[in-house]
């Protein structure tokens, strides 16, 4: 029996707000969420986990058909749907009376349930949010009922409001897999309890490789010798049952933090020459989040929105600072206005990167420009 688990999807959303590619991201939850149906068209997946999230917000009746009008074309792979904390079945959900083509069942029981499906001999556990917080550990006392069976635990949530879980109690359960979602993060409990993470990151701190777990689970003979059974499946505690995952690495762009450090010889010019080596060494696909950090030449100015044009930089965080040498400017100002005014700012009991700009820029103004030669 293959599979596939994804979570987190969020369609709906646009990424990134305000930034100029916000709504062609957008699209592109959609692309994914396509093109996860192809692959599983393609290679004759036999079940596929969508471990909530699938939408951002209450779905409209319009996505509802979108999204149905997919799985619809891989009539052979049966998929399993539960909803999460963003898309939790409220009371006028357009998921409450909302009719998924025959291959596609959703678990909407805000308690645990199952759907068996006989020729895969694959039982699939799980339930639906009806609302946006869950504090009981909902997921701790699902157990298998036929250990014959490949069992699938389907599950959203795993932090203290959103169904918090005893993942030992989980394990010792005795699901061949248990397919999680609501950590954006692609994060391993155990061998057999896997968060997918976001089919495609959102948010920016949704750094590195993104995309979906494939699997195939293997029944062995009814009569096999657990002693015998591979690790995993001895984890599983089922039968002689082999379970194999693999993380998939599939999103189209990728979060990616980068330093960059700037000297006195810096101007920006050559910031703009670092900001190209980067991108064209990681893909201008990427989504970028910029920190720079050193000491700069103080007669320079660095246009940092002037960056923007370069690549897709959601967030540049600026860690710079002047090198201005105080002692020596000081030394040359004693007893007037500027050696006062460093006096001052420096016997500031606030001592932060704020204070430090203003004393640069006080210092700035009390010499009508920039304060030559002082580093
Ligand atoms: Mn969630």
């Amino acid at each position: 029996m293959r599979f596939i688990h994804i979570a987190d999807l969020h369609l709906g959303m646009e990424p990134d707000k305000d930034c100029s590619w916000s709504k062609m991201r957008g699209r592109e939850l959609w692309d994914a969420f396509s093109n996860i149906i192809e692959i599983c068209r393609k290679e004759k997946t036999d079940l596929l986990l969508i471990a909530g999230d699938l939408f951002h917000k209450q779905p409209l009746v319009r996505e509802l058909k979108e999204a149905a009008g997919l799985l619809s074309a891989v009539p052979d792979t049966k998929t399993v749907i539960i909803a999460g904390n963003h898309d939790y079945i409220s009371g006028t959900s357009g998921y409450r009376n909302f009719k998924w083509p025959e291959n596609v069942t959703f678990l909407m029981s805000d308690h645990p349930e199952s759907v068996y499906f006989e020729d895969i001999n694959t039982e699939v556990f799980g339930f639906s949010y009806h609302t946006r917080d869950i504090s009981e550990p909902l997921l701790d006392d699902i157990r298998p009922t036929d250990r014959a069976r490949i069992n699938i635990l389907i599950g959203h949530g795993g932090e203290p409001s959103k169904v918090p879980a005893d993942w030992k109690k989980i394990e010792r359960a005795g699901f061949d897999y248990v397919a999680m979602g609501h950590l954006h993060k692609p994060i391993d409990i155990s061998e057999t309890i896997r968060y997918s993470g976001s089919l495609e990151p959102v948010d920016l701190n949704e750094t590195g490789r993104h995309g979906y777990i494939a699997g195939e689970i293997c029944t062995g003979a009814a009569t096999a010798d657990p002693s015998h059974s591979s690790p995993e499946a001895g984890k599983a505690g089922s039968m002689g049952k082999t379970v194999s995952t693999t993380r998939v690495e599939f999103a189209k762009r990728e979060y990616i933090k980068a330093d960059i450090g700037i000297g006195v010889e810096d101007t920006y010019g050559s910031l703009r020459s670092k900001v190209k080596a980067l991108i064209d060494e990681k893909s201008d696909r990427n989504l970028y989040i910029l920190r720079l950090f050193g000491e700069y030449d103080p007669q320079i100015t660095f246009d940092l929105e002037g960056l923007s044009d370069m690549g897709y930089i959601v967030r540049i965080i600026d860690e710079t600072r002047p090198k201005l040498d105080l002692q020596k400017l000081h030394a040359a100002n004693d007893g007037n206005v500027i050696g006062m005014f460093i006096d001052r700012m420096r016997s500031s009991p606030e001592n932060d990167r704020i204070s430090e700009k203003a004393l640069f820029y006080g210092i700035m103004a009390l010499t009508g420009d920039c304060p030559q030669n002082y580093y």
